[in-house]
């Protein structure tokens, strides 16, 4: 049952000539959206076409249903090699979305998926699509703080897990969510015994008709880096989310003959869109999941299944480039390999070509919508020292000053955007949005960029608060709120600090409480985790002070207490 007024008829929305019925409309006080203005001109463009994904899997299933979709290489009964044709990835859809409805699961409710890189993250995905039920994606990585959160947030109805995966039981976690989540009433265990769960393996039933979501509804929720205290969420419609597809397909050289390889978790924007696995779907391409990002399983799986794409962030693309002059594998299928997520140093951009001989293509996307790409025939030097440029000749973008007054090209400022697939706001944040967005919609990213006169962005740092640990985002907040609630800890600061591998690590600077029993790293380390923080935002390094850097007006000066890091050591 929807428990979500998503599914009403949202007041002054109502449809005109040639748009979809506007009776699924997002209800924009939950989800700000594009003024119509805008979303016309988007669809007059071309950019939105009218597609949902439901449709799009469809449709593909339709004209080539034997055609390999998925391959997940472990996957099978005895952990051998499974593929699913795109016959039967929409069939297996089909049923999954009849199962889930049979369970009382629909229109605008909120399945929180925590799936790794196995064949079911699709089957479930789409089967919510179908269902215009909306995937909330989290990362294999998240516990208890973050899971609680999105399932408490988002009101979500049901939860999708593995039984177990890298050694974790999410079994464990769910049973915290339900207890503590009251409209959490189904749990959904994929491989391995179910337990006091339902089996995802026993949802799906026989097809029934099930009404199709419109192209204009939200079809799921992202996850933002963030820089507050806790995760934002970003609502992407179908139209928009498949124009950055079709955009990034067309931008990679993506077709029916692609093969990408997912080797960052599957639900990250990155390897879903930037084109990854559903720009390859979209394509009529083949996507095969890795299941671990080490040199020799990725290598093994590019020679073994012809792969001729793939997506990583830095600091895997350097162990990449280093593993890979010394490997047994033959990686001749690969052409393009796309690194992004984080900032790609110049010295090892230039070592991807000679060490795996494939084309790099730098990406700079976010969650929130902006992609930029190097094209596949700019110059090398572009290719190596900036990080692309936009999708859409629609993407508008600002580099503007701490005033927002616009800056000449080629200086420094922070980027703001507007485009046919940036968000114009998060998901029931307007406190936030006042904040995040202009008054005409721009997005501040938080990034501060330059641009060179062939319109290619260079990102020269960060005005947020967070910190990039190699491409996973980690808001300094959301840390420091957790080691605050530590009884010894009076203050805490959260700072990036450089590292040689990940880019930047994190470190805590503490102060304790007067008289408090002394306290040693080690301690505030377990202390967040036992939080149930996910293990990439314990702070790598923590320091006691007795008082924090202050600016002239008082302020605990972050700057300060980056520029007190130590020099990076190898
Ligand atoms: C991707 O998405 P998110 O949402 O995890 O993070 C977005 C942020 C950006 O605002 C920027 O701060 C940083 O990640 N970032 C980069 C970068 N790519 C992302 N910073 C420097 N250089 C780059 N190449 O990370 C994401 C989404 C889609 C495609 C690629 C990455």
């Amino acid at each position: 049952m929807s428990t979500d007024p998503a599914g009403a008829s949202a007041p002054g929305t109502t449809a005109g000539p040639g748009e979809p019925p506007s009776e699924h409309r997002p209800d924009p006080s939950e989800a700000p959206t594009w003024p119509e203005e805008f979303a016309a001109r988007y669809r007059a463009a071309g950019w939105w076409r009218g597609e949902t994904f439901g449709e799009m899997l469809s449709e593909r299933a339709n004209a080539h249903p034997d055609r390999i979709a998925v391959v997940d290489p472990t996957g099978g009964p005895d952990g051998g090699r499974r593929a699913w044709s795109y016959g039967e990835l929409d069939r297996r859809a089909d049923r999954m979305a009849a199962g889930l409805a049979a369970r009382g699961i629909g229109r605008g409710d909120k399945v929180v998926v925590q799936l790794p890189n196995v064949a079911e993250f699709f089957e479930v995905v789409f089967a919510l699509f179908r269902l215009g039920a909306l995937p909330v994606f989290a990362l294999p990585a998240h516990r208890k703080s973050e899971i609680v959160y999105f399932c408490s947030f988002t009101e979500a109805v049901a939860y999708v897990i593995p039984a177990v995966h890298d050694g974790f039981d999410y079994r464990e976690l769910a049973a915290t969510a339900r207890a503590e989540v009251p409209t959490l009433k189904h749990v959904f265990v994929s491989g391995g015994d179910a337990g006091e769960f339902d089996s995802l393996a026993e949802v799906p039933a026989e097809p029934a008709f099930l009404p199709e979501p419109a192209p204009h509804d939200l079809a799921f929720l992202q996850l933002s880096g963030g820089s507050t205290g806790v995760p934002k969420l970003i609502p992407r419609t179908h139209d928009d989310y498949i124009y950055s597809l079709r955009g990034s397909n067309e931008i990679c050289a993506v077709d029916e003959h692609s093969v990408y390889l997912c080797v960052l978790p599957a639900a990250h924007n990155f390897p879903l869109s930037s084109p990854g696995s559903l720009g390859t779907l979209y394509a009529g391409g083949r996507v095969v999941l890795c299941p671990s990002p080490v040199p020799d399983e990725a290598f093994r799986l590019i020679e073994s299944e012809g792969v001729t794409i793939t997506g990583v962030v830095p600091p895997l693309a350097l162990v990449w480039t280093e593993a890979a002059p010394r490997s047994a594998y033959n990686l001749n299928s690969l052409s393009v390999l796309l690194v992004g997520g984080a900032k790609f140093s110049e010295e090892t951009a230039r070592r991807v070509r000679p060490a795996l001989g494939c084309t790099l293509q730098q990406v700079f996307g976010m969650a929130e919508g902006l992609v930029n790409y190097t094209r596949l025939d700019d110059p090398n030097e572009t290719v190596v020292t900036t990080q692309g440029r936009p999708i859409s000749p629609d993407d508008e973008i600002r580099v503007v000053d701490d005033e927002d007054n616009d800056l000449p090209v080629g200086e420094a400022g922070h980027l703001l955007t507007r485009g046919p697939y940036t968000i114009r706001g998060y998901w029931k944040a307007p406190e936030h949005n006042a904040r995040s967005f202009t008054e005409d919609g721009f997005y501040r990213t938080g990034d501060i960029v330059r641009l060179t006169p062939t319109g290619h962005l260079i990102v020269e740092g960060r005005a947020k608060d967070q910190i990039n640990r190699g491409g996973e985002k980690i808001a300094a907040e959301e840390v420091e709120n957790h080691i605050l609630a530590h009884p010894a800890v009076h203050d805490a600061n959260v700072v990036a600090e450089p590292d040689p591998y990940l880019g930047e690590r994190t470190c805590a600077y503490v102060i304790l409480r007067p008289g408090a029993d002394p306290l040693r790293a080690p301690a505030v380390k377990k202390f967040v985790r036992e939080r149930g923080l996910a293990a990439y935002k314990v702070p790598d390094r923590v320091v006691f002070v007795d008082a924090f850097p202050k600016t002239g007006v008082g302020k605990v000066s972050k700057k300060d207490l980056r520029a007190a890091a130590p020099a990076p050591t190898a």
